[in-house]
C-alpha cells in the first residue's frame, strides 16, 4: 500500500516537472495552472472565410486536444460545436448567464453594420457580439477581419463592414491580426490569460507586444540576400531558384509586423516567403486596398 502510495506520488512529482519543463512554467505555477477550473470560450464567426479556426486548430505546442481538454473549454463555435440550431444557441445563452464575467470570447471576421447581411439564429451578428461581450471577462479579434475590417472592409465595402474594436468602443479588444493569423500566437493569448489571469503586453495598436514588435523583414531568412542586393526578378527565374530575396517581386516584409518568420507556420514547416511567395501584409490594416499583390508596380 505504502509502495503503491509512493510510486502515485513519485509520478505526480514527475508529471509535474516535466509538465512545468514543457511549457516553461515555474514549477508553483504549474501547480496553480493545474489545479484552475476550466475556461470557458464562445467562438463566433462573423463575415471570415473560417480560415482563422482552421489555422487555430493545426496548433502543435500544445495541440489543440490538450488545449481543449486541459484548459480552455470551447462552449461554443459554429464550426466545432457538436450540436447545432436552437441546442447550441441556448447552450451559449446559458454560459452567458451562468458564467457572466467569466468567460473569454473571440470573434473572427469583419463586422457588418447592416444587420441584413449576417444574422445568426434570428439575430444579426452585431447584436450577437455586443451581447456575448458584456459578461466576457477578456475580448480577443483574431484574424485581420475581426482586427482591421480586412477583406470584408475592402473597397467598396458592401456591408458597412467594421473591426471588432470599432463595435466595441469601450472594451479593450486585444487583437491578433494575420489573415489568417499564427496558431501559436491565438494559443499563446489564450493561454497567457488563462494562467496568469491579465492580458499579454500590448503594443499600441493592442497586439500583443512579443509576436508584433518586428517586421516579417527583420527575421527574414532571405534577409542576408537582401543585405547583399540579391534579388529574384521573377517567380520563376535563377534567383527564385537559389533563394534570393524577393522585394523586387513586391515583398511587403519590410513594411509588415508579424511573427511568421519566426514562429514559421505547420508545426515550424514553412512560411509564405519559405515557400517562394512574396509577403502580401495581411496583417496590415487595408492590406487588401494597397496596390497590387505579388508584383511591384514601380521598378524597385
Ligand atoms: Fe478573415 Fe478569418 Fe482571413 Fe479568413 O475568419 S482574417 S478572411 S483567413 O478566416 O476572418
Ligand atoms: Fe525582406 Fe521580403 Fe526580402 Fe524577406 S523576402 S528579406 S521579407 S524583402
Ligand atoms: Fe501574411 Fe506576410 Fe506572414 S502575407 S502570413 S504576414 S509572411
Amino acid at each position: 500500500m505504502l509502495d503503491q502510495e509512493f510510486e502515485a506520488n513519485t509520478q505526480t512529482e514527475l508529471n509535474l516537472n516535466h509538465l512545468a519543463e514543457k511549457f516553461g512554467f515555474e514549477r508553483n505555477v504549474m501547480e496553480q495552472v493545474l489545479s484552475k477550473k476550466k475556461l470557458p470560450l464562445l467562438w463566433i464567426s462573423a463575415q471570415d472565410c473560417t480560415g482563422c479556426q482552421e489555422s487555430f486548430l493545426r496548433n502543435s505546442f500544445p495541440g489543440i486536444e490538450e488545449l481543449f481538454l486541459n484548459w480552455i473549454s470551447l462552449e461554443y463555435s459554429e464550426l466545432l460545436s457538436f450540436s447545432s440550431g436552437y441546442q447550441i444557441e441556448s447552450h451559449k445563452e446559458n454560459i452567458i448567464n451562468s458564467n457572466f464575467g467569466e468567460y473569454i470570447l473571440v470573434v473572427e471576421g469583419s463586422i457588418p453594420t447592416n444587420d441584413e447581411y449576417l444574422t445568426v439564429g434570428g439575430c444579426s451578428v452585431k447584436e450577437e457580439i455586443i451581447h456575448a461581450a458584456r459578461g466576457a471577462k477578456a475580448v480577443f479579434a483574431f484574424g485581420s477581419c475581426s482586427s482591421w475590417g480586412g477583406i470584408g472592409a475592402a473597397k467598396p465595402n458592401p456591408t458597412g463592414a467594421i473591426s471588432l474594436q470599432e463595435l466595441l468602443p469601450d472594451v479593450k479588444v486585444v487583437i491578433v491580426p494575420g489573415c489568417p493569423p499564427i496558431a501559436e500566437v491565438m494559443v499563446d493569448c489564450l493561454l497567457h490569460f488563462y494562467v496568469y489571469d491579465v492580458l499579454p503586453e500590448l503594443d499600441k495598436k493592442g497586439r500583443p507586444k512579443k509576436f508584433y514588435e518586428c517586421t516579417v523583414h527583420q527575421q527574414c531568412h532571405r534577409k542576408e540576400f537582401f543585405d547583399k542586393g540579391l534579388f529574384a526578378e521573377h517567380y520563376d527565374d535563377e534567383g527564385a531558384l537559389k533563394g534570393y530575396c524577393l522585394f523586387k517581386l513586391g515583398c511587403r516584409g519590410p513594411s509588415t509586423f508579424n511573427a511568421c518568420e519566426s514562429c514559421s507556420w505547420n508545426e515550424g514547416l514553412c512560411s509564405p516567403i519559405g515557400a517562394g511567395a512574396s509577403c502580401i501584409g495581411c496583417s496590415e490594416k487595408n492590406f487588401w486596398d494597397r496596390g497590387p499583390l505579388c508584383f511591384r508596380k514601380t521598378k524597385a
